[in-house]
């Protein structure tokens, strides 16, 4: 079996068997640490396990479906949008969080303004290079620090973080944020990613403990 399945299977029984559920839920704005979550001072890697080689030269990003101006952004093109600098901290579901993360890019609420979602345009599904997919609300897209990320700390992404170009979506579980970010397709309906159709909740708040699968929907 390839490593990315025996993940993929791990992760999949995590989620039937409900690991590191509290059943408690938090404010953030009194509390900074979710729920169930750990304070850890490293970073650590966590992917499919095929890290794709993309040098900027070679990188570029599309965004389409549902939208007014769909577009092509270089690395160029990225670098010559509105920089942002967001500091977040960032929650991975399998348990670690990490505080006051430095970022650079091109903050979301920038790249909405540049496509202008039609009003249909209630999810966007976002697509790596390496394959993976995730799906999120519109309106996630809008909120502080989300951010199409190319520096942290200062220096450009490496490979093993997403880059040269990642999605940061801080306030929800990680896997959200997708890595070596290649596409954006705004879209009507909920589409299932690769852990969303393994057992993985379809927005993942972690303050609500929302690891995995929500109910009625
Ligand atoms: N393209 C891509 N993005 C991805 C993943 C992946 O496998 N491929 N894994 C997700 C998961 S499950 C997590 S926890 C975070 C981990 O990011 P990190 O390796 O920078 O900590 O990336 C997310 N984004
Ligand atoms: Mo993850």
């Amino acid at each position: 079996m390839p490593n990315w399945e025996k993940l993929a299977a791990a992760k999949a029984d995590w989620a039937r068997q409900g690991r590191l559920l509290t059943g408690r839920s938090a404010d953030p704005a009194t509390e900074r640490l979710p729920p169930g979550q750990e304070l850890t001072g490293g970073w650590p890697v966590l992917d499919l396990g095929n890290q794709p080689v993309i040098v900027p030269r070679d990188w570029s990003l599309t965004v389409g479906g549902m939208v007014r101006k769909a577009l092509r952004w270089s690395y160029a093109d990225l670098g010559r949008q509105r920089q942002s600098t967001p500091v977040t901290d960032i929650h991975c579901v399998t348990g670690w969080s990490r505080y006051d993360n430095r970022w650079q890019g091109v903050a979301g609420t920038d790249l909405l303004a540049a496509v202008q979602p039609r009003a249909e345009a209630r999810f966007v599904i976002i697509k790596g290079f390496d394959g993976y997919t995730t799906c999120l609300p519109v309106e996630d897209l809008r909120r502080d620090g989300v951010l199409l990320a190319t520096h942290w700390e200062g220096a450009p992404l490496t490979r093993a973080h997403g880059g040269p170009v990642r999605l940061l979506v801080p306030h929800l579980y990680l896997w959200k944020s997708a890595k070596w970010l290649r596409q954006l397709w705004f879209t009507d309906t909920d589409v299932k990613g690769t852990w969303e159709a393994r057992g993985y909740h379809r927005r993942g708040d972690p303050w609500r403990e929302e690891r995995y699968g929500s109910s009625g929907r």
